[in-house]
């Protein structure tokens, strides 16, 4: 087994340190997170936005702790742990970022308490905000890592993950609704949750790869113009949002952490199915 490392800084920065201090009360909800990782900020972001009360705890995914083991086998964050069952039993945690994102809409579904649902009523609509979901699951994050982890000196494999991720999220913006800025239009679903974390970390890959990421500057778009244009202001949106800023922490903090993917040294089972054009964990 791949020698993984523990040496990660061990804390949130920024807003989402001040966000994790006022969320350390012992509660029923508990979120098993990393600062630095974005599955765990898809939950996070649902936690805010509904203003569920939980408990943050911060794990390092990499030490595999027995603790860590017997709440979520696969070892990975974020895990939820869950209130009883109606009889008071206890239930076992919950895993996977999609999974848990879903489980918090319609378990916290009371719309006075908890605000708008976010998928919606209509299930065809829901069908397709889940479509953009398996997109993004299975084409814009997979492409996400081949990118970050590219060895830049390598200039045409380099562009080749460039124009790949562009294209997988080309073809999401392609189905935005028209009115701005969200997925959906007006209101704010689980397709922009589920995708907001790795937007926002789109700054480590202009600062790690030579090109950067490649997006077109206003009016440079060519013939994609209106998709970028209609990225920008979903992106605008987004990387103002409450939730996505709050769960945030600093720059600086990030460009250290991602410096393994940005080398291709991390051994983060992510990095590892990258490596071998596997299946994400
Ligand atoms: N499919 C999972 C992936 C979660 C995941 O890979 N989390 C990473 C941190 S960003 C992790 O726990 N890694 C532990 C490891 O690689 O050993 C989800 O959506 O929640």
């Amino acid at each position: 087994m791949a020698t993984v490392d523990t040496s990660i800084p061990e804390h949130a920065t920024g807003a989402a340190a001040h966000l994790v201090s006022h969320r350390s009360q012992e509660l029923a909800v508990k979120l098993y997170g990393s600062w630095f990782c974005p599955f765990v900020q898809r939950a996070w972001i649902v936690l805010e936005e509904k203003n569920i009360p939980y408990h943050y705890i911060e794990i390092n995914p990499y030490r595999k702790e027995p603790e860590f083991l017997a709440l979520n086998p696969r070892g990975l964050v974020p895990t939820l742990a869950v209130p009883p069952d109606d009889h008071g039993n206890p239930r076992k945690p919950l895993y996977d970022s999609t999974i848990i994102a879903e489980y918090l809409d319609e378990a916290f579904a009371d719309t006075t308490e908890y605000g708008p649902r976010f998928l919606p009523g209509d299930p065809y609509e829901r069908a397709r905000c889940r479509l953009w979901i398996d997109h993004i699951n299975t084409r814009i994050v997979p492409a996400f890592y081949r990118f970050i982890q590219q060895d830049p000196s390598d200039k045409s494999a380099l562009a080749e993950v460039r124009a790949d991720f562009l294209e997988q999220l080309r073809l999401l913006v392609r189905e935005m609704d028209d009115r701005l800025p969200y997925f959906l239009g007006e209101d704010f679903s689980l397709v922009d949750a589920m995708l907001a974390p790795w937007a926002v970390r789109l700054f480590i890959i202009d600062h790690y790869k030579p090109g950067g990421v490649g997006i077109p500057a206003f009016e440079h778009g060519g013939e994609n113009e209106q998709d970028w244009d209609r990225w920008r202001g979903w992106f605008d949106a987004i990387r103002e949002r409450k939730s996505v800023k709050g769960t945030m922490s600093d720059a600086a903090s990030y460009i250290e952490v991602y410096k393994r993917y940005a080398d291709n040294t991390t051994n983060s089972l992510v990095g590892q199915a990258t490596r071998k054009g596997g299946r994400m964990p």
